[in-house]
Order: C-alpha cells, then structure tokens, then sequence
C-alpha cells in the first residue's frame, strides 16, 4: 500500500501533520488538499491537542499546487471557485479559527499556496536554507489562500507587491529581516527547536490563546472570509489566461515564460 500523502503524530498535546509529497516538494494534490483540511479540522475539535505544527517531508515544505494537476483541466471558472473555496480557503480559515497556537515548521521551499499555508499559521520557524516565493504571478496566477491579506499584514503593502509581482525567491535571513518568519534556525536544529517551541505553546492557558486569536483575528483580518471568496473568483478568470497556460508550459519545459499580457 502507497504511503499517505498526509502524516500525523500526536505527542503529548502537540499533533505535527507532515505534509508527504517529497518528490514533487510536497505541491498540493486533491488528496493532499483533502487529508490536510480533515487533519486539522480534527484537531481543531481534539481538546487533547492543545498546538498543532505544520511541516514538509523532504526537501521541501510546500511548492503550491501541483502544477501538473493544472494542466489541460476541463473546468469551468465556477468550478475552480467552487474547489478553492471547498479546499484550500477551509484549510486557511481552520488554521485561523483554530482556538490553538499552530505553527509552521519551515524546512524547505514554499511557494504559492504552500508560502499562504506558512503565513496563515501563528508563528514560523525556518531552516536557515529554506526558500520562500509567492510563485503565482510566475504562472499568470494571483496569490491565494489569504496571501493578499497576510502577506502585506506582515511586510506591508509596498514590500507585498514586490513579492507578488516579481515572484522572485528570497532567502531564509531576508524573510527574517521582513518579518515573515519569526526565527531563523540551523537545518538540523529545526526538528529540536520546532519541538521545544510546540511544547511551550501547548503548556500555555489554552483557552485564553485561543481567546486571543479571535481577538487578533477580528482586529487585523476581519474581512478573511470574503478575501478568501474574492481570490477564488479572480483565481478562476486568471486561469483562463493565457499567460497562465504560457506559466505553466515553461514551467513544465523548464524555460523561462514569455507573457504576452492577454
Ligand atoms: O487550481 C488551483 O487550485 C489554483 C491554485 C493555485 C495555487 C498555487 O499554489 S499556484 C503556484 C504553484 N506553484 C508553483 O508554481 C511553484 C512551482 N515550483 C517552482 O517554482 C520550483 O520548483 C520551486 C521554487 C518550488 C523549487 O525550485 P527547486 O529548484 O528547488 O526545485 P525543482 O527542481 O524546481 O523541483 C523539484 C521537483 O519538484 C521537480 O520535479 P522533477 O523535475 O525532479 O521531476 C519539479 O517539477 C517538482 N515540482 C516543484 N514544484 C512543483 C513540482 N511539481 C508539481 N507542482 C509543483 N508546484
């Protein structure tokens, strides 16, 4: 039997779901779409989990949408609406809803919806040769899973557009420097920090936590849902571009894409 795309372990109080794709750096399949929202509504409804971690089998933590899944798809634009809202907008507002600390283990790349996962999550440790990139524009796409809310909350509106436009790759001490990760760690400490971070986090009063994320959601990101709703509508007319058919060919050929803005 095939391993699942989806790992969890609970120790204590502290459940760590490992993202399991490691060939394709974990880029998000249905079924790894569908065991990450059921994993973490689970836990969101477990009172004997008390913090939740995020992380990536491999050499990767999450390069986004398996791009291969977007090639020659049939779907209408409602369709992929549909989808993004059943799928990764109910893993974003999980994460947020939450009443418990969730953590993002940063061990390698993370891209696209793989980078939203990351910053929807309350902290993020990160392994000192991790990369991060928006990576949608780079396939005629726009950032979704939150990311045009949480990206600039964290680094501002001017560095946000940057980041999104231009898609370039920046490194670990770069995104320190900009506030999007919280602490930079050796790769091979990553596991032992992660863990010794999770612990702390789920000794805490809990219940107050939890109260304070609802406190933090409604004052800095009172409109997530309809963000989360109007990404997936823009999603849906992005991908019927054709400079995202032309992303995703030079992705696929490894070329770099020549966009003709229609
Ligand atoms: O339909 C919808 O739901 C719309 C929603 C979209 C949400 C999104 O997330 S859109 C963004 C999708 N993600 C990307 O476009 C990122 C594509 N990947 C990359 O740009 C690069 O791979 C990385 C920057 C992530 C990492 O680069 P690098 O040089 O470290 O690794 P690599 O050699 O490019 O990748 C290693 C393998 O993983 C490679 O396979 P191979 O050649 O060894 O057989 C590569 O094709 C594969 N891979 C990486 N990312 C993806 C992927 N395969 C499928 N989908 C991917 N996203």
């Amino acid at each position: 039997m095939s391993e699942s795309v989806v790992l969890v372990e609970q120790n204590g109080a502290v459940l760590t779901i490992t993202l399991n794709r490691p060939d394709v750096l974990n880029a998000f399949s249905d079924a790894l779409i569908e065991g990450l929202r059921d994993a973490l509504v689970q836990a969101s409804h477990n009172p004997a989990v008390r913090c939740v971690v995020i992380t990536g089998a491999g050499r990767g933590f999450c390069a986004g949408q398996d791009v291969r899944a977007m090639v020659d798809h049939q779907l209408s634009p409602a369709d992929i609406a549909h989808l993004l809202r059943v799928g990764y907008n109910v893993i974003i507002s999980t994460i947020r809803e939450m009443e418990k600390p969730v953590v993002a283990a940063i061990n390698g790349v993370a891209a696209g919806i793989g980078l939203s996962l990351a910053l929807a999550c309350d902290m993020r440790l990160c392994a000192a040769n991790a990369v991060l990139t928006t990576g949608f524009a780079r396939i005629g796409l726009i950032p979704d899973g939150g990311q045009t809310a949480l990206l600039p909350l964290l680094v501002g509106y001017a560095r946000a557009a940057e980041l999104v436009f231009f898609s370039e790759r920046i490194d670990a001490a770069s995104a320190m420097q900009m506030g999007l990760v919280n602490k930079v760690v050796p790769p091979e400490a990553l596991a032992s920090e992660t863990h010794a971070l999770a612990e702390r986090l789920a000794a805490l009063p809990t219940r107050a936590i939890g109260l304070s994320k609802q406190a933090f959601n409604q004052a800095l990101l009172p409109h997530l849902a309809s963000q989360l709703d109007l990404e997936a509508e823009l999603q849906a007319r992005a991908m019927q571009t054709d400079d995202h058919r032309e992303g995703i060919a030079a992705f696929l050929e490894k070329r770099a894409a020549s966009f003709s803005g229609s």
